[in-house]
């Protein structure tokens, strides 16, 4: 072993021969099995060359013109040509759009007026025509709402009475009301929250220890309570660290250790980010370890917008065309705020030091 190991750092280089390599080889297995939903392979892929400053490396016209051709008669898109509408590939559909610049080339007000359709009186949305419900599917409605700028075409006060049903004690969120708390689900119900209007409503402290409690002892980060087995997950670094940032406590993490464990899952050899350490890379994973690696600034990441999950000067673009409210980003948005405490009490310490104390023995 050598005696003084080189700095880690993100491979951008490869990552970008990564993205434009599996989004050209048709014939590749990762193609074939990605089919039945390659409008979102697209948006993440496109995201991920956006946030390494390489979006120009696609062909913007071929994109554009295969998105709209996703496009149903009831408004919504398919994950590919000829597949039913569904509200997952709509908000794809919308969110590749505006990072080309190209929203006006599709008819908003029909856009609308499918994921209007799926609300329910309730508040709550289904995922499509079939009705499967979902706070998921209330985060695909309120993102694709606002980044059209057509927040007023669905009943936001409704939307966000049903996510807030959705709470549970621990201060986390789950799929329906009494599901249980899990990373994404949270980041699905505060981005819905945050884009309503509704921040203040969420129990914040008791939400960003659950939070910062997902973080492992490797630095990376799980989707819930789980001692049994190492669990932690590229893409939850991203559910959680945009939801504690939507609280204004991303400072609650430790972002080295998170940077480090992100870090240990690209390869070095082929490029691409996977889901944990000696997995295979796939587009989704580089995504969510690009975004994941903004938080410190390091790596050259641009900042991006949480709530949204866009890079933030693509919102400011957008926000300036429409006066969208601002919203939250992983840096760099808001002036530096103050910090209550010293960086000694911040939880991932007390955390670190409740781990080194020593623990009583288990009978397993
Ligand atoms: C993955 N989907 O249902 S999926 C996804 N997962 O479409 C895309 N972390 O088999 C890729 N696991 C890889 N490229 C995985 C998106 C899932 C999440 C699965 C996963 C992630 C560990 C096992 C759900 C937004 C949209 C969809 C999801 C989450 C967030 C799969 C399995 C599932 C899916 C796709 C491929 C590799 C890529
Ligand atoms: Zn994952």
């Amino acid at each position: 072993m050598k005696a003084v190991a080189s700095e880690p750092a993100l491979a951008r280089a490869l990552h970008r021969s990564y993205i434009l390599r599996v989004s050209s080889d048709t014939d590749s297995f990762e193609f074939q099995v990605s089919e039945h939903l390659r409008l979102s392979g697209v948006y993440w892929g496109a995201c991920a060359l956006h946030l390494l400053g390489e979006l120009q490396s696609l062909d913007a016209a071929q994109v554009v013109s295969f998105v709209r051709s996703c496009q149903r008669g009831c408004g919504g898109f398919g994950g590919n040509l000829g597949h039913d509408a569904h509200m997952l590939y709509t908000l794809s559909a919308v969110q590749v759009l505006a990072l080309f610049g190209a929203l006006h080339t599709v008819d908003a007000g029909r856009v609308m007026r499918y994921v209007a359709s799926l609300q329910r009186p309730d508040g709550s949305f289904a995922g499509d025509e079939w009705g499967e419900v979902d706070t998921r599917f209330s985060y695909c409605a309120l993102c694709c709402a606002s980044l059209l700028g057509k927040l007023g075409d669905i009943d936001v006060a409704a939307a966000v009475r049903y996510v807030r049903a959705c709470e549970n004690f621990d201060g986390g969120y789950g799929c329906e009301p009494g599901g249980e708390s899990h990373a994404g689900q949270v980041f699905t119900c505060v981005g819905a929250l945050a884009i309503g209007g509704e921040l203040g409503s969420v129990r914040s402290e008791e939400l960003a220890w659950w939070l910062c409690e997902r973080q492992t002892p490797g630095g990376g980060l799980n989707g819930r309570p789980q001692k049994a087995r190492p669990d932690a997950d590229v893409c939850y670094s991203w559910w959680v660290l945009s939801a504690m940032c939507l609280l204004r406590r991303d400072g609650w993490i430790d972002g080295e250790a998170l940077r480090r464990f992100i870090l240990s899952c690209q390869d070095e050899e082929e490029g691409g980010i996977a889901d944990k350490p000696g997995d295979l890379p796939d587009v989704f994973h580089t995504f969510f370890g690009e975004r994941g690696e903004s938080i410190h600034g390091t790596d050259g990441v641009p900042p991006i917008d949480a709530a949204h999950a866009m890079p933030a000067s693509v919102m400011e673009q957008l926000r300036a065309e429409q006066a969208l409210e601002p919203s939250r980003t992983l840096r760099g948005a808001s002036p530096p705020r103050p910090r209550r405490g010293r960086p000694s009490s911040v939880p991932h310490r007390r955390l670190q030091r409740a781990r080194a104390a020593p623990r009583r023995r288990q009978s397993s």
